[in-house]
């Protein structure tokens, strides 16, 4: 699905975006059984393994900002983490050696207020022995410029690995804009159709504005690695972390590449998820709109 000058593109600028990858009947099994778990975050009134809420989710009006680790728990995410075409994409753009799931999630952005998620680099959570990582965002809907796109600043994979400290020294998960010398107004926003794929390389400089528009904007990301990058941080579970190869086989060798790193430590004082991180972050990019009334 991919040629190699899409290849050359993404290394040149650490992200692209590939439309209609995912077949019809995949697309709306995904978006079915997304709405089926959303629907049941009724019966939730603070975050939980599975959710992670808005602020001002109530039981009676369900908003969900975070469906965490869905291959886990509901069959069809693990299946499209399996998706043949968007796997041979992966195996070119990761190299050789395989191809292994780190986690998966889904950002839900509802329309007016979903939230917005301040600028960061993916290596800065999990740096590994080697750079060869990306994640993939699934367009579950539409991306477009007022709902919210995922935005990328291009050739940031290059350069440096910021701070995402806060100033108390603790891992925030996002950079201080103030501080960070980077051309955030170069960012591009991946957009495109529903079924479309977006790739940026775990360094890039990332983040997204609040949704504006009338529209959801529903994306769900897996993080994939080299299957010969190893996490710095340790493997928990040896037979899980083999168990998420969806190319290659297993390896205990891992390629050691250097590249800057900054541990994620000590830990954010919120744990849960990036919304959670990045609560303590001294000066913030994106602006809040407050929500039309009515
Ligand atoms: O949902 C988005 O727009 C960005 C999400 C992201 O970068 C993350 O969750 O790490």
């Amino acid at each position: 699905m991919i040629t190699e000058q899409d290849v050359a593109f993404y290394r040149e600028h650490g992200y692209l975006v590939v439309p209609d990858v995912l077949d019809a009947d995949l697309l709306a099994r995904a978006r079915a059984a997304l709405d089926e778990l959303v629907a049941n975050a009724a019966s939730v009134s603070a975050h939980t393994d599975v959710y992670d809420l808005e602020p001002g989710h109530t039981p009676e009006n369900p908003r969900v900002r975070r469906i965490k680790q869905p291959d886990t728990h509901t069959p069809v995410f693990w299946e499209m983490a399996n998706y043949r075409p968007m796997v041979e994409i992966l195996e070119k753009l990761l190299g050789p050696s395989g191809v292994r799931l780190q986690t998966s999630k889904i950002n839900l952005k509802e329309p007016h207020h979903g939230s917005p998620v301040e600028w960061h680099q993916d290596w800065g959570f999990y740096p590994h022995t080697n750079d060869d990582m990306l994640a993939v965002g699934v367009l579950l809907d539409d991306a477009f410029i007022e709902n919210g796109p995922l935005m990328v600043v291009p050739g940031s994979h290059k350069g440096p690995t910021f701070d995402h400290h806060s100033p108390d020294g603790y891992f925030c998960g996002a950079m201080d804009p103030t501080r960070a010398d980077v051309d955030f107004a170069s960012a591009v926003p991946l957009m495109g159709k529903a079924g479309s794929m977006s790739f940026h390389h775990v360094r890039a400089v990332h983040g997204s504005a609040q949704n504006v528009s009338d529209q959801p904007r529903r994306l769900l990301l897996y993080e994939f690695a080299a299957a010969d990058a190893f996490p710095l941080m340790g493997i928990k579970d040896w037979a899980r972390f083999n168990r998420n190869l969806v190319s290659g086989k297993p390896i205990n060798q891992p390629r050691i590449v250097p590249a800057p790193v900054r541990m994620p430590l000590p830990p954010a004082p919120h744990q849960g998820s990036i919304y959670e991180n990045q609560t303590t972050l001294a000066n913030r990019y994106f602006a809040r709109k407050a929500e039309p009334v009515g």
